[in-house]
């Protein structure tokens, strides 16, 4: 099987954990996972496979998608899945720096972004190997803590870091189209503090891994255009979505949705 038809496969199964952990628990956060679960796959399958690469999943409160990854590669286990958000587990709602295999603590928006900067600058100084990419939402694009990485990434000539911005135009309820018209385009912002821009549909694993064709040199970011909530219809670009869980008749017709996907 090729690396599309395979990452279609994987998340889709990723989608249906989400939604069948969503029966034990309520903070799953399942369309801001959504919007970003081929992005996960593809950063995974892509780089997290060789030891040198750091991955840190900014857009925290979306963590249940990387620690269903987590556990797909056996770095965690099925009952600290189950005890997610629970007291005595060790998985929160927002990632925490010592988890096997999380390398940083995140969900207040806008820290992910200087975490990544200082470690991809560090490797430099250090003469290491590697990669570190970071996943940010394009809510995120509001900090000014943001922008300061970006600027100091530029200026250290950072060719060894990555960004990835589920730009799903949504920031909580609210969309970023609307509410923050400065906002768009995004990748003009980027490119105009001297990054590397690609726009993508961040659904598509080709799409994305084009990006990867050509030898990095400077730090690169790539818009990813998604949808919140994407793989079920009724959660699509649907605000409440964003932190509600879905009751038994949704659930059903959430998992029958993916079964009939094509
Ligand atoms: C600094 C900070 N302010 C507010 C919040 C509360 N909060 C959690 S998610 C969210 C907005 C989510 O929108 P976005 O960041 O674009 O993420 P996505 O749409 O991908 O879920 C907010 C305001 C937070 N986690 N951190």
């Amino acid at each position: 099987m090729n690396n599309y038809l395979a990452s279609i496969k994987r998340c889709k199964i990723y989608r249906k954990k989400i939604l069948l952990l969503s029966k034990k628990l309520s903070a799953l956060h399942i369309a801001p996972a959504f919007s970003c679960i081929e992005i996960v796959d593809f950063i995974y399958s892509k780089f997290i496979n060789k030891k040198e690469n750091i991955f840190i999943m900014s857009k925290g409160h979306a963590s249940i998608i990387q620690y269903i990854v987590l556990n797909e590669k056996g770095l965690i286990s099925n009952k600290e899945l189950d005890r997610f958000c629970k007291p005595n587990g060790i998985l929160g709602t927002h990632p925490d720096y010592g988890t096997p295999g999380i390398y940083a603590s995140t969900g207040s928006l806008g820290h992910g972004a200087g975490l990544a900067v200082g470690r991809a600058y560090a490797k430099k100084v250090m003469k290491q190997k590697g990669f570190v990419i970071c996943l940010l939402s394009d809510g995120e694009l509001q900090e000014g803590s943001t922008w300061e990485a970006v600027m100091m990434a530029a200026n250290k000539k950072l060719d060894n870091l990555i960004f990835f911005v589920d730009n799903n135009d949504f920031s909580g309820l609210e969309r970023m189209s609307v509410s923050h018209k400065a906002f768009y385009p995004i990748d003009k912002k980027f490119s105009s503090f001297g990054w590397q821009t690609f726009k993508v549909n961040g659904h598509n694993y080709n799409q994305i891994n084009n990006c990867f064709k050509k030898k990095n040199l400077k730090p690169k970011v790539i818009i990813c255009k998604t949808i919140k909530g994407k793989g079920v219809s009724f959660m699509e670009n649907v605000p409440i979505w964003h932190y509600r869980s879905p009751n038994e008749k949704e659930l059903i017709t959430a998992l029958k949705e993916l079964d009939n996907e094509k």
